[in-house]
């Protein structure tokens, strides 16, 4: 077993049993169709993480130190199926665990195994899609699992919000609901776009971000990049009133394409993951215990709603 840890952080925050984080890296690349590379995203992210400094200066906060696990990869690459399924069960058994679940990609296809996971563990999801692209095609070039039919699945069974559209196939206009799509053109215009979205949001929120929802000006390496996309502070505002306003139960972060001579990208990554982290925590004493209650509405045999914890009647993964 590796002893590498999540931002070489020291090993007594880093184990699975005290933590409340588990990061799940997926080095995934095997549908896209421009520039490869997405594969080598976790391990740029990671070494990027080790160079950062973790004392968050906005929240007064140290959030390593409500302990994150750094789970083995998920490598299964046989086919998108399969990786799909084991991201799906990889991701809903840490979600059992009662861990506050994220995962670094790869390509954006492994979000469809994560938010299947997020779907079965909480009622009412909201899928907060931050992305250059739409994303829902059913299927593309022969699979259901390819990174152009990200959220298709997420639009048929979530309360899907899409923000930051800017590229789009004429076809996706028909299974895209518009008035929980966020374009990047209307938002430029409209000062309120992040009251507009937070209020399209049902109280469960996982956050699906893409990278190429940046601006290429300020995250060039990733596989396909649209310009006129989001910059740093509007995106850490709306990152920081969506974790105060709401529960998010997780999120995952892909489209990390690194290139030797350009780092920037990896660390604006870094710094995304852990200003995620370090809103979901704001006010979390080290000491608090941690509920991500999955399944709380599904009552118990007494009738009453359930605790996560005694929750783990449908365990048949
Ligand atoms: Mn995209």
């Amino acid at each position: 077993m590796s002893t590498k840890t999540y931002a070489g952080i020291p090993q007594q925050y880093a184990a699975l049993e005290t933590s409340k984080i588990v990061l799940i890296p997926v080095p995934y690349d095997g549908t896209s169709t421009w520039q490869k590379g997405a594969d080598k995203g976790p391990d740029a992210f990671l070494d990027a993480s080790e160079n950062m400094e973790l004392y968050d200066i906005e929240t007064q906060s140290e959030v390593y130190k409500q302990g994150v696990y750094l789970a083995d990869a998920i490598t299964e690459n046989s086919s998108p199926e399969a990786m799909v399924d084991a991201v799906h069960k990889t991701t809903k058994d840490y979600i059992k665990r009662n861990k506050f679940v994220t995962l670094f990609g790869g390509e954006h296809s492994i979000s469809i195994g994560s938010i299947r996971a997020f779907n079965e563990c909480f009622d009412n999801l909201t899928v907060l899609h931050i992305d250059a692209h739409a994303d829902l095609r059913k299927e593309y070039e022969g699979t259901k699992c390819n990174h152009a039919c990200a959220v298709y699945e997420a639009s048929q069974n979530t309360n899907l919000v899409q923000v930051g559209i800017r590229s789009m196939d004429i076809a996706e206009t028909r299974v895209m609901d518009e008035e929980k799509v966020f374009f990047a053109h209307d938002m430029v215009k409209d000062e309120y776009w992040i009251d507009k979205v937070i209020e399209a949001l049902g109280e469960n929120v996982f956050i699906t971000f893409d990278l190429d929802a940046f601006d290429p000006s300020i995250l060039p390496s990733t596989g396909t990049p649209e310009p006129g996309g989001l910059l740093w502070y509007e995106t850490l505002d709306f990152l920081k009133q969506v974790f105060e306003e709401k529960n998010v139960v997780g999120f995952d972060i892909v489209e990390l394409c690194p290139k030797e001579d350009e780092k920037s990208s990896d660390f604006v990554a870094a710094k995304l993951y852990y200003k995620m982290l370090s809103y979901k925590f704001e006010g979390v004493e080290e000491g608090d215990d941690y509920e991500n209650n999955f399944n709380i509405s599904i009552p118990t045999d007494s009738g009453k709603k359930g605790n996560s914890k005694f929750n783990t009647e449908e365990d048949e993964y």
